[in-house]
């Protein structure tokens, strides 16, 4: 078999306390203003808008494209903090490929994995550093960071999976994560229909 560049293995070099990856070809950082839709208290994501564009999230992926794979690795760091009552959040997203799956590892920090069939299956994963987590086919998936230090998790998942926002933005999750008395508390949300 001809072997293309691209066909020979690869190893990067990754840094759990800061959540580097070296090299790393992208990086997207996500602001409030690209989570608007997301968190639940609107007034508040103007306000704060009104004053700064906040950084909530990072993400540093680095695609690994063989002739016969698409494999990618991403490593998120989530800033801690609240919008209204709501903890620091990713967008959250279901694969547009109804076979695909991925893993997700918190390497730091400390939060929730929300998974959510947009059906009516939900599950609140506690997270903390170690805890590895399979996400199936067909749940959304959304991390919180529910601590005073920043959360890093990477996950690993075929580009080819695709992410869907949309009905994430349209039927949103069944419960969120809001901060009553400094605590993290699930609070079950009306779905919009
Ligand atoms: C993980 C992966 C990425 C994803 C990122 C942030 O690293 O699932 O594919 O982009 O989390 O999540 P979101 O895309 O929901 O903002
Ligand atoms: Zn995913």
């Amino acid at each position: 078999m001809m072997l293309k560049e691209i066909d020979f293995p690869i190893s990067l070099n990754f840094q759990p306390e800061s959540g580097m990856i070296e090299p790393c070809p992208q990086v997207t950082p996500r602001h409030l203003s690209d989570l608007r839709m997301m968190f639940q208290d609107h007034q508040a994501v103007e306000k704060i808008l009104e004053v700064e564009d906040r950084l909530i999230y990072e993400i540093r992926y680095y695609p690994f494209v063989t002739s016969h794979s698409d494999m990618a690795l991403a490593v998120t760091k989530i800033f801690p903090g609240i919008i209204g009552h709501e903890y620091h959040m990713t967008k959250g997203h279901k694969h547009e490929r109804p076979d695909q799956a991925e893993v997700y590892y918190c390497v730091k920090g400390e939060g929730y994995l929300l998974l959510d069939t947009l059906e009516g299956d939900f599950r609140a994963i506690q997270w903390n550093a170690g805890v590895v987590t399979h996400i199936p086919p067909m749940w959304a998936h959304r991390v919180v960071n529910t601590g005073n230090d920043v959360l890093v998790f990477m996950g690993i998942f075929h580009l080819s999976a695709g992410h869907d926002y949309d009905i994430v933005a349209s039927k949103g999750f069944s419960y969120r994560v809001i901060s009553v008395d400094g605590k993290p508390k699930l609070v079950e949300q009306f779905r919009n229909k």
